[in-house]
């Protein structure tokens, strides 16, 4: 398929907003890293690795950093972040085109991202009034049991190509309102945006004074930059966001050195349309989650299962919509699907769809279409009979599976049937069948949702899921507590020593 989309250049677009973003030529020029922007194709920068002294130096600064910035009141930690805050809403709209021209994000979605990042700074800026513990009745006369949360030390965040710069905020502004310390290691397909956040963050830096340097900093680098912040002794935390083979790796030689682990790892998300489901809001919500992003979201939406009572009213609407959906240009009004990352990505879309073929599914779309050298696909719906393997393997690309089902257990049975639990959605306006799915029978999901699809979640929810997913959570509710480590005090008032369960010991 042809477009007739004229593409422009992307590296003299880069040059210019990482110039306004106050990123240091020298950093992104000389290197030995290609960056390669999806859009265009064209290789954009040269990024230098960090080699392992690199790496050790900023964590040595980090620790050092931690040290001073743990005594520091939390509600002025807090202030920090409100002023990066500031600067990223400064920013926006500048930051908002890196994310396009380095991950391929439509405009929309790209400042939807920059959007998140001062969503949860305004989120971390309350939090640093509300760190608070419990007080516990104890058994004891005279004595008073809480407990207190401190600081936990140096947090190192390994993120990923498809939201490059957002999951690292989630992190990082509740990692410096608690009291730590942040090095970050943003993906290798993405490193253009991990070093213009850092210049924003060092703005607000200088403006707000008396923050010890080495609090925030960046390594670019593969997997073996990767490797020396989990191995090392003093990062007291990762998080991971990536794939499960990626999180296989980093989780085993953390528990190795019981340090802890914060995982957030593949999804296959579902959709369950349901005999009395609105179609024109599922319509909607099915294409927001299925295809944007170009389905590169860990929570986009990979299998729908959809009620014989509706497959063949909905199926043919669905279609319209995979085959009128703007595929082009992300910096293109009117544009909904973007390209591919990277060529892996795309081979790795070519090869589901053969695998889905030689295991009976009808494919629709998932062609390449030619835009300069980016690897763009249209998105490709795929009617299976049953759930075969292909299915329950996450494949990072917009490949929506479509199968029928009979009775919503089964519907439900065969959404949890897979190796992954991240997020899930049902359309209904059955109560019985919205609560059904919501209650402990109902999904495995770290997500759960009614009415929209389980894409796009809000900052103010734990985000995470469980199974090969990971078990962390990032982001809103009580996610903070990963970032500190908690301390139970019991303090006796009285002149006497009460030994708890009854315990007697004179001497
Ligand atoms: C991810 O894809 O790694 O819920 C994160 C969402 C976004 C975050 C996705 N808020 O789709």
């Amino acid at each position: 398929m042809t477009v007739q989309s004229k593409i422009t250049s992307a590296a003299a677009e880069a040059a210019a907003v990482l110039g306004r973003l106050g990123v240091a030529e020298a950093l992104w020029t000389g290197g030995d890293r290609p960056v390669r922007s999806p859009v265009t194709g064209e290789i954009v920068a040269h990024v230098h690795d960090a080699s392992k002294g690199e790496v050790d130096a900023a964590i040595a600064a980090a620790q050092a950093a931690f040290l001073t910035w743990r005594t520091v009141p939390a509600p002025r930690r807090g202030e920090l972040v409100r002023l990066f805050g500031e600067e990223l809403r400064a920013a926006k709209a500048d930051l908002g085109a890196l994310v396009t021209l380095e991950a391929g994000k439509v405009v929309s979605e790209a400042l939807g991202e920059v959007q998140e990042m001062i969503d949860i700074c305004d989120y971390a800026v309350g939090l640093s009034r509300q760190l608070f513990g419990l007080t516990i009745a104890t058994e004891r006369p005279d004595h008073r049991m809480m407990e207190t949360w401190h600081p936990l030390g140096v947090v190192g965040v390994i993120s990923a190509f498809n939201f490059p710069v957002a999951v690292w905020s989630w992190n990082a502004a509740l990692a410096v309102v608690c009291g730590d310390a942040v090095v970050w290691k943003p993906s290798e397909k993405t490193p253009l945006t991990g070093l213009a956040v850092q210049a924003l963050f060092e703005r607000a830096l200088a403006r707000f004074g008396d923050a010890p340097a080495g609090l925030s900093a960046v390594v670019i680098g593969g997997r073996d930059v990767g490797e020396a912040l989990v191995d090392h002794p003093n990062v007291a935390l990762v998080s991971a966001t990536g794939s499960t083979a990626m999180g296989r790796a980093v989780g085993p030689r953390l528990a190795q050195r019981f340090a802890r682990s914060l995982l957030e790892l593949g999804g296959n998300n579902a959709a369950i349309v349901t005999p009395t489901a609105d179609l024109d809001l599922t319509l909607r919500g099915v294409a927001f989650a299925a295809m944007g992003t170009a389905g590169q979201r860990c929570t986009t939406l990979r299998r729908l299962f959809v009620h014989e009572s509706q497959y063949e009213a909905f199926l043919p609407r669905l279609k319209a919509a995979y085959g009128s959906v703007k595929v082009g240009d992300p910096r293109e009004a009117g544009t909904l699907v973007g390209p591919l990352i990277d060529q892996a990505g795309f081979d790795g879309m070519q090869q589901a769809l053969a695998d889905a073929r030689a295991a009976g599914g009808a494919v629709t779309g998932g062609d390449r279409v030619e835009i300069g050298e980016g690897f763009y696909a249209r998105p490709a719906l795929v009617e299976m009979a049953t759930q075969a393997d292909v299915v329950k393997r996450e494949t990072f690309a917009p490949i929506l599976y479509v199968m029928k089902y009979a009775e919503l257990g089964e519907a439900i049975a065969m959404q949890n049937d897979v190796p992954q639990g991240l997020s899930s959605s049902i359309f209904t306006n059955d109560m019985r069948e919205a609560e059904l799915f919501i209650s402990a029978r109902g999904s495995d999901c770290g997500i759960a949702n009614v009415n929209i699809g389980p894409s796009g979640a809000e900052i103010g929810g734990a985000f995470g899921g469980e199974k090969e997913t990971g078990g962390g959570r990032e982001a809103g509710s009580d996610s903070w507590k990963a970032y500190m480590r908690r301390a139970t005090n019991t303090m006796n008032y009285g002149r006497t020593l009460p030994l708890a369960q009854g315990v007697t010991f004179d001497v």
